[in-house]
């Protein structure tokens, strides 16, 4: 069996090897670095997707694109015991799958809209002040939920922290994580995990 995951540094791709890490199952990372002066990625991994883009999976030959799909193809084939995703008829079942889809959906969006917007010069712009409005508001949904909440599923760990991660983060390093929240709480508690610990040491 060959498991890889073509990893671009400083990506969301990050979501995916915290995963492996978390689940435990052997796997080669393949690293990529982005182009210094146009923030894309190499045309090597072209070679494995149209997109170019990361993560890509790579099991046994077939590839795989999309953080959403990579992590629930990753689950059904190697979490048989439900570890870390619950099983479709439990209660925390719906919440899991709407935040392991917001991860790369509305709420995510706004922040990454945001950003890009910021690089190009166009912070003036009224799309900017839109999207600054839909990331205060998907941030808000996030701590509301995290105050009454351990963990983005319900009361344990799961898949759906993994891909939540990456976002969380990227408001820390923004400066948009207000200190004391549930947020920063539920951050630091993800940070202090031997997963995510081995995630960094991997390169991130
Ligand atoms: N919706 C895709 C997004 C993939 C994506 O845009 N990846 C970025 C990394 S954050 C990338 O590869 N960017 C480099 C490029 O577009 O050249 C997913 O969830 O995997």
């Amino acid at each position: 069996m060959t498991l890889k995951i073509h990893h671009l540094n400083a990506s969301r791709s990050q979501r995916i090897v915290w995963l492996l890490e978390e689940l435990g199952t052997p796997h080669e990372v393949v690293h990529y670095q982005r182009n210094s002066e146009t923030g894309l990625a190499p045309p090597e991994l072209l070679n494995f997707h149209p997109m170019g883009k990361s993560p890509l999976l790579e099991h046994d030959g077939v590839v795989i694109a999309e953080t959403g799909a990579i992590a629930e193809y990753l689950l059904a084939k190697f979490d048989p015991d439900h570890k870390l995703h619950p099983r479709s008829d439990s209660a925390e079942f719906p919440r899991y799958l709407e935040w392991l889809h917001a991860a790369e959906g509305a709420i995510f969006l706004p922040g990454l809209m945001g950003f890009y917007l910021m690089n190009s010069g166009l912070s003036d712009h009224d799309l900017a002040s839109r999207m600054g409005a839909e990331a205060v508001k998907a941030a808000g949904t996030i701590e509301a939920h995290l105050s009454k909440h351990a963990y983005f599923a319900g009361d344990t760990f799961t898949a759906a922290d993994c891909l939540m991660g990456f976002q969380i983060g990227s408001m820390k390093t923004t400066g948009r994580l207000p200190t004391g929240s549930a947020t920063a709480a539920w951050l630091d508690k993800m940070q202090a995990r031997p997963a995510f610990q081995r995630t960094l040491a991997v390169g991130i």
